[in-house]
């Protein structure tokens, strides 16, 4: 059972106690829920304080887990009557029977399967999804309850080729509004997923996709007013994959060895359901890391080059992520493409920022490993980009963390005839003299919600005017204590100065989310073109998204 400790409460902005606060939030709005945070608080304590090495990440993210459920069976010494039932001793605190945490990369990666046409024509290609309950088993023990495409999370990957049109039938086969937007994706404004364009349950909708765009890593999700949080986070996404014919000649890997990887942050129940709290401070943070639906699972390859296209499907939580093993601590991979497709030239890296809804496409080679290597993907993050003011920092041990996201096995020799050219691409910014405008989006908190340029959001409201085909620069001035990511509707862009310096070569190609880091101001230059209409853009914590962090951008 899916359980929401809803409306985390007004946190105010000044108050950084992260377990206090949530914790209010979740007495105050759902009693029987369990004090999910408290107890993903207690757990990551050991996994923040020694999750920083690969060895003692693994034990504390197992004990973590165990720990959790063993807090909830403890607390009451009840159990419940069935997998999916809550039991309450009676006082309001909620116990279950205690479940073994899995021992991490115990469980095998699956990858989602591709999606194939209902049919097609010399135009377009035809596809047919429903959004519909599932269950799904994450982790050892009871599975879990979900919602995806077609009843599975993440959702079947559409590969789609650069210029031929899909149109994808979208039924809502749960009971609840869904809307769905193809994130990163240049269409009309009625095949955005705008947030309140319902498709009401047992109703379908077309959304037509050009595909008239660069080749890269796109996913699919729910776009729904105020809930698209919990919604996502229940598993409404999924991969949605462009090919063109210049990345095509590349010889990068391909086929199996083009691997999506979906990483998510999870809070688990006892029982295994999920649980979530819509805190409006942090947003939503787990305490587990879950990769293509599976928690912190094993990925068997060979001694040679695999291209992995990354996904940060997490509500509210920014990682950095880092490989380990292999008798080095820090282990390069080479970034060839962010959210827009490849970059000018690979960017060898041994740590990657990865925010909420960025994508990052990396080559890790293998070839230099022996059979038996294991090389383990961690997040080396435990602040969840809340860095400034009032012991922000200093409260960073409360917040729900983890190290370990996946591992890598080298299981088996390989030949490898794939390259990673030296050169890629070209994505040379627009000038910044070809700019018709400059428009400032600032980020704050006023005092009852997340606000840019002072607002919230209002579906009949137009906040920034732009004209199709001309170039605009948007500076985006964090004035709040914490990182936002912040993505754009309709037009890719690219970063121009970060505080005034270059961004990172990783992060100079083109790209539809960005981390505005607290305090901080980023400039980014795009043309929205295609389409005119009405297009959102928000900070993709979708927590403070569903709290309006949200304006509307009129394209004419
Ligand atoms: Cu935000």
């Amino acid at each position: 059972m899916f359980r929401i400790s809803s409306r985390g409460g007004l946190v105010a902005f000044a108050v950084l106690s992260l377990t206090t606060a949530a914790g209010q939030g979740c007495t105050a709005s759902n009693s029987s829920a369990p004090a999910s945070w408290n107890a993903g608080g207690a757990s990551s304590g050991g996994q923040t304080g020694s999750g920083s090495g690969s060895s003692g990440g693994q034990s504390a993210s197992s004990g973590g887990q165990s720990g959790s459920g063993g807090g909830h069976g403890s607390s009451g010494g009840q159990s419940s009557s069935s997998g999916g039932g809550q039991a309450t001793d009676g006082g309001g605190t909620p116990s279950y029977p205690p479940v073994p945490g899995d021992p991490p990369f115990t469980n095998p990666l699956v990858i989602p399967p591709v999606l194939a046409p209902t049919s097609t024509d010399s135009h377009t290609d035809y596809y047919g999804l429903t959004i519909k309950p599932g269950v799904a088993q994450m982790k050892s023990g009871n599975p879990t309850q979900i919602v995806g495409f077609n009843g599975i999370s993440p959702g079947p990957t559409i590969i789609a080729t650069y210029g031929r049109e899909v149109q994808v039938t979208q039924t809502n086969g749960w009971s609840e509004n869904v809307t769905i937007h193809n994130h990163g994706h240049k269409v009309s404004a009625d095949s955005d997923g705008h947030p309140t364009d319902y498709i009401a349950p047992g109703a379908s909708k077309v959304y037509t996709y050009p595909n008239d765009q660069r080749a890269s890593t796109y996913w699919y999700h729910d776009h729904t007013m105020d809930l698209t949080g919990p919604h996502v986070y229940q598993g409404i996404a999924g991969f949605y994959i462009i090919h063109d014919p210049a990345e095509d000649a590349l010889n990068l890997p391909s086929g199996a060895y083009d691997v999506p990887l979906m990483i998510a942050d999870k809070l688990f129940n006892a029982d295994n359901s999920l649980n979530y709290n819509d805190n409006i401070f942090s947003g939503m943070l787990g305490d587990t890391a879950v990769v293509n639906g599976v928690v912190t699972p094993y990925y068997d390859v060979g001694t040679r080059k695999y291209r992995f296209r990354l996904l940060n499907a997490s509500n509210s939580r920014p990682m950095v992520l880092e490989l380990q093993g292999g008798g080095s601590s820090a282990v390069s991979f080479q970034v060839i493409g962010s959210d827009g497709g490849l970059l000018d030239a690979p960017v060898s890296l041994t740590s990657l920022p990865i925010a909420p809804a960025e994508r990052y496409d990396i080559v890790v080679d293998f070839g230099q490993y022996a059979v038996g290597t294991k090389l383990t993907l961690v997040n080396t993050d435990t602040t969840a980009g809340i860095t400034g003011g009032g012991g922000g920092g200093g409260g960073g041990g409360q917040i729900p963390a983890f190290t370990n996201i996946m591992q890598f096995v080298v299981s088996h020799s390989d030949t490898d005839r794939s390259t990673v050219p030296a050169t890629l691409s070209n994505t040379t910014p627009y000038p910044e003299s070809s700019a018709v405008a400059t428009q400032n989006i600032v980020f704050g908190f006023g005092g009852q919600d997340w606000t840019i340029n002072g607002l919230t959001y209002d579906p009949a409201r137009t906040d920034e005017t732009s004209s199709l085909g001309q170039i605009y620069i948007w500076s985006i001035q964090n004035q709040s204590q914490m990182m936002h990511p912040f993505h754009k509707h309709l037009a890719e862009f690219n970063v121009l100065d970060i505080d005034g310096q270059p961004p990172p070569a990783y992060s100079a190609g083109w790209k539809d989310t960005v981390q505005v880091p607290a305090g901080g101001t980023v400039r980014v230059i795009f043309k929205d073109e295609l389409f005119t209409g009405t297009y959102v853009f928000h900070c993709h914590r979708l927590e403070h998204e569903d709290h309006r962090m949200m304006l509307q951008e009129q394209v004419q």
